[in-house]
């Protein structure tokens, strides 16, 4: 009869083998994860961000009624030069037309539409997102994102 004789290094061995498949396992499950929540990347690798028109709204003890028209995301961060795609899709409101502050950018999103904003900034700042309708608290407002270009 054999015995399989293990001398204390080989098992030493063996030992740190299996800790280090375990790692990279480990890593690669997790690095999956990353990528399944960071996952926003379009085919010709330009990043997507996507937001809506949001409306918040109340009835008053008195029956007044209050309202307030909002970009949500309120605030979106992107690097400077980086090429974007901005999805904005028209949930609340018949129509916000809108500009960025600082550029020629201009266009409008309609209820049920997607309104889609190619976007590189070569400047660092803050950009505003103006909704023209809803500019101001008197308005319903401010409907306002900000673009942090980093
Ligand atoms: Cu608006």
């Amino acid at each position: 009869m054999k015995f399989l004789v293990f001398k204390k290094e080989t098992f030493i061995f063996f030992l740190a083998v299996g800790i280090m498949l375990a790692a990279i396992s480990a890593w690669f499950v997790l690095k999956a994860g990353d990528a399944t929540v960071f996952n926003q990347q379009s085919e010709d690798g330009i990043r997507e961000i996507h937001m809506i028109t949001a409306e918040f709204k109340t009835t008053m003890k008195n029956g007044k009624q209050l309202e307030a028209y909002r970009w949500d995301p309120g605030t979106i961060s992107i690097e400077k030069g980086e090429k974007v795609q901005l999805y904005i899709s028209g949930i609340n409101g018949e129509q916000h037309p809108f500009h960025i502050e600082g550029t020629d950018i201009k266009g409008v999103v309609k209820k049920g539409e997607e309104t889609m904003i190619p976007l590189q900034f070569n400047k660092e700042g803050t950009y505003r997102l103006i909704c023209e309708t809803h500019s101001n608290r008197e308005h319903n407002g401010p409907m306002i994102a900000y673009i942090v270009v980093n």
